[in-house]
């Protein structure tokens, strides 16, 4: 098997048990007692090893992976450089706090970030743990930088599970019941979502910022903070025009153009970040998930005065940038950059895109298949209708596992399939777990 796979994993899918295993239902019990109830599972399995496009859990079979841990390990599970810049920087430094003694892994991925973002202007980056740490703190920024209060979001929005950013996110159920109040001066527009508004990107625009003109007023604005493409909201790619739109109004109102890349980035959509298919470029971007290769790792990177506008000693966090998750990120920016990811995640998508459109034809449930690159999902509707169909998704998620594939549902409306493998998958895997999911929905719908 190829070196660039990590573990030396057959690539193939094989249920060799009942899913969930004895294993699995064994560790089931123990996280009964033990784990919170409040923490959910897409699907009943327990897993162990995993490499390329498969995870193999503690009973032995061997899963295709078609969600790369939502979106985390895009090089593939335990990738050859990611483990050894993990076990090497381990062996020299595992902490000291970057605010306490600085290190060089920091500095080091600081740049690459400056570098590879989009934009060749001076930027500058801090290091955080998690996506929803790199959001609150680009907020902090884009709130310092312009003594503004408000901070624009979209409809379908999700930014985490903090204060402030599950005040950010749209959807109630499961992020928001029960856990308010909320933070103040969080400001929600409609997004351009082409399927349900039907609207080109220029009057989706005008709409949204008709709202925050009348209702919020321009000059109160300090950020606008949009995900290029809507991840957890259903993969939502806003209509042509709308990215831009957004962008140009913030550098004349003097706000923040923050783009959420946390799901986008690292070569997922078929660029290197989403903001480049449309050459837009974000004052501030935030980016996790796919940096580190699955290690935690966060980032937000701007515009060098907007990033210094902070005092010294008002950004920060003990584990923030750890040296171990810096020498992950560093392993997989490289392979990254050795493996061409952008095109094969273009690869994947073209694979995927060609597949899925039969299926539209075949099966009048579907009532979009959109997405970019290596991000693409399945909306499903009533025949003939945009009423969302909630319970397909789910059930299709439950009879994939059975048969030995990993996908994972999304939507404001829980009407959707969302499918982003691992960027190191083989085609023939891929293929192979797309048809496993057809079946799927012709055993579920009827073919
Ligand atoms: N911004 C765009 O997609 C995380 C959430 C999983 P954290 N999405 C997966 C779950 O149910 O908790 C996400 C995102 C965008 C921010 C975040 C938050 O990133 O690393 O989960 O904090």
């Amino acid at each position: 098997m190829s070196e660039a796979f990590g573990p030396d994993l057959p690539q193939k899918r094989e249920v060799v048990t009942a899913i969930p295993g004895p294993k699995s239902q064994e560790l089931a019990q123990r996280r009964k007692t033990a784990v919170s109830a409040a923490l959910g599972a897409a699907v009943p399995i327990y897993a162990e090893r995993a490499g390329g496009g498969v995870i193999v859990d503690v009973d032995g079979n061997s899963f295709i992976d078609l969600g790369a841990g939502i979106a985390v390990v895009n090089v593939g599970n335990s990738a050859p450089l990611v483990v050894e810049g993990i076990d090497e920087q381990a062996h020299k430094l595992i902490h000291t706090c970057f605010m306490v003694a600085g290190y060089e892994p920091y500095i080091e991925v600081c740049e690459k970030l400056n570098e590879i973002t989009p934009g060749d202007h001076h930027k500058k980056s801090a290091l955080f743990n998690s996506g929803a740490e790199a959001v609150e703190n680009a907020v902090k920024v884009a709130r310092a930088f312009t003594k503004r209060p408000a901070v624009i979001v979209f409809e379908h929005a999700y930014h985490g599970r903090t204060n402030l950013t599950m005040t950010m996110t749209g959807k109630n159920m499961p992020y928001k019941h029960s856990f308010g109040p909320f933070a103040p001066e969080i400001y929600r527009v409609p997004a351009s979502y082409p399927l349900r508004d039907g609207l080109d990107g220029q009057v989706a625009f005008r709409k949204a910022i008709q709202k925050v003109e009348f209702e919020i007023g321009a000059e109160n604005v300090a950020a606008v903070m949009i995900e290029p493409i809507q991840g957890e909201g259903g993969f939502i790619v806003p209509a042509p025009g709308f990215l831009p739109a957004l962008q140009q109004w913030c550098t004349d109102n003097g706000a923040i153009f923050i783009a959420d890349e946390v799901q986008t980035g690292f070569c997922r959509t078929g660029e290197w970040f989403a903001c480049d298919h449309e050459g837009v470029v974000p004052d501030v971007i935030t980016t996790a998930k796919g940096i580190a290769g699955g290690m935690p790792l966060a980032a937000v990177t701007g515009r060098a005065e907007i990033m210094d506008s902070v005092h010294v000693g008002g950004l920060g966090g003990t584990y923030g940038g750890n040296p171990v998750a810096c020498a992950a990120a560093m392993g997989s920016i490289a392979t990254m950059e050795q493996l061409d990811l952008p095109q094969r995640a273009r690869e994947i998508g073209a694979l995927m895109m060609h597949k899925l459109a039969a299926l539209a034809e075949q099966f009048d449930v579907i009532a979009e298949i959109r997405g970019r690159g290596a991000m693409v999902a399945i909306e499903f509707a009533k025949p003939g209708t945009l009423e969302p169909l909630p319970d397909l998704p789910k059930a299709l998620a439950a009879r994939c596992a059975q048969e030995g594939v990993v996908i994972l549902t999304a939507g404001t409306y829980g009407n959707i399939i969302r499918l982003l493998p691992p960027l190191v998958i083989s085609d023939e895997l891929l293929a192979d777990g797309l048809d496993v999911l057809a079946a799927a929905l012709a055993a579920e719908v009827g073919a």
